[in-house]
C-alpha cells in the first residue's frame, strides 16, 4: 500500500485550491503543508530537495502547489496534480483520464484559464490586499500556524514589495487585469448558453478550474467551500468590495459559487494550518 500523499501549498492561492479540490473530489487522501508566500519557496525547497518545478508564463521553478504522491513521484504543477488525481480514481474502473479530464477540450480549458484568468484574478487580489490595513494579517493568522503568521507579518512590509515587483501588482495593471477578468467571464457566460457545464453535461476540471482561479474575485468563504480562509469583504476597500458584488452577481460568479456549492462540501472546519491534516473525506464532494 502506497503512503499518505502531501500537498505543498502557499496556503490561500487558487492555484492551491484548484489541486485541494481535485484531490479531494478524486478521493485521494493527503497532508497539505501550508504556507504563506517567501515561506512557500522554501517550503518547496525543502520538499523538492532543492530540485523545484518547471518555471512558467505565470510560475516560477519554485511555485506551489506541489505534490508528493505517496508513490515517491513529485508533482509540480496544479493540472498535473489534478490529472494524477483523476486518473487514479479511475484506476479501480479500468484506467484512463478519470472523471475530471474526460476529453482533449477539457484539458485545452484548464490551461486557458490558467493562463488567461488565473494570473489576473491574483493581481486584482493582492492588490486589493494591499491597500487594506488587515487583509494580509488576516490571510496569515486565519491560514498558516501562529509561529509562521508572525514571522510572516514581522516581513509583511517587505514582503509585500517583493510581491508587488515579481506580479506586477499596480493600480494600472490591476485596472487592466479586472477588465481581463471580466473578458474570461463573458467567454464562460457564452458556453453556459449551451449546457450546464463548461464541456458537456458533467461537471469537470474545466468547471473546477474556473471556479477556483475566479474564487479571489468571489472572496469565496469556507463556509461557502474554499479550503482556505480570505480575509472579509468589509476588511477591503469601497472599489474592492463593489468588484467582488459585481463578480458574485454576473452568471459567471453564480456558476463559480454554484460549482462550489455542490461539488465541494465546505471543510468541516478550520485547519490549524501550517501542518494541516486534509484528508480526502473531510472535504468531499457530491458526485
Ligand atoms: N502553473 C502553476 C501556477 C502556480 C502558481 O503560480 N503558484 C503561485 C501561487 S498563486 C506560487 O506559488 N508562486 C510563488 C513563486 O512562484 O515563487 C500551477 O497551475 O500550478
Amino acid at each position: 500500500m502506497s503512503r499518505e500523499s502531501t500537498l505543498v501549498t502557499l496556503v490561500f492561492s487558487h492555484y492551491n485550491e484548484k489541486a485541494r479540490w481535485a484531490l479531494d473530489y478524486c478521493g485521494v487522501p493527503y497532508r497539505e503543508r501550508g504556507y504563506m508566500p517567501g515561506f512557500s519557496q522554501l517550503g518547496v525547497l525543502f520538499a523538492t530537495r532543492g530540485r523545484g518545478g518547471r518555471a512558467d508564463r505565470v510560475s516560477s521553478r519554485l511555485s506551489t502547489p506541489v505534490l508528493l504522491t505517496g508513490d515517491s513521484e513529485t508533482l509540480c504543477d496544479s493540472t498535473d496534480i489534478a490529472r494524477w488525481a483523476s486518473a487514479r480514481s479511475a484506476r479501480s474502473a479500468g484506467g484512463g483520464p478519470g472523471p475530471l479530464f474526460p476529453t482533449p477540450e477539457v484539458v485545452e480549458l484548464v490551461e486557458s484559464f490558467g493562463r488567461d484568468l488565473g494570473p489576473y484574478t491574483r493581481r486584482v487580489g493582492y492588490w486589493h490586499a494591499f491597500q487594506s490595513e488587515t487583509a494580509l494579517r488576516t490571510l496569515a493568522d486565519e491560514n498558516v500556524s501562529r509561529r509562521q503568521a508572525l514571522a510572516f507579518r514581522a516581513l509583511a512590509p517587505v514582503g509585500r514589495a517583493w510581491i508587488a515587483r515579481r506580479l506586477g501588482v499596480t493600480e494600472e495593471r490591476c485596472r487592466r487585469a479586472t477588465d481581463r477578468v471580466r473578458a474570461e467571464m463573458a467567454k464562460v457566460e457564452a458556453r453556459l448558453d449551451r449546457g450546464p457545464y463548461l464541456v458537456g453535461e458533467e461537471f469537470t476540471a474545466a468547471d473546477l478550474t474556473f471556479a477556483s482561479l475566479l474564487a479571489p474575485a468571489l472572496l469565496v468563504t469556507r463556509e461557502e467551500g474554499y479550503g482556505a480562509t480570505f480575509p472579509a469583504v468589509d476588511e477591503l476597500g469601497p472599489e474592492a468590495r463593489d468588484l467582488v458584488a459585481e463578480t458574485r452577481a454576473t452568471r459567471a460568479g453564480r456558476f463559480a459559487l454554484e460549482m462550489f456549492r455542490r461539488h465541494r462540501r465546505a471543510p468541516r472546519a478550520r485547519p490549524n494550518a501550517g501542518e494541516i491534516a486534509a484528508s480526502g473525506a473531510d472535504r468531499l464532494v457530491d458526485r
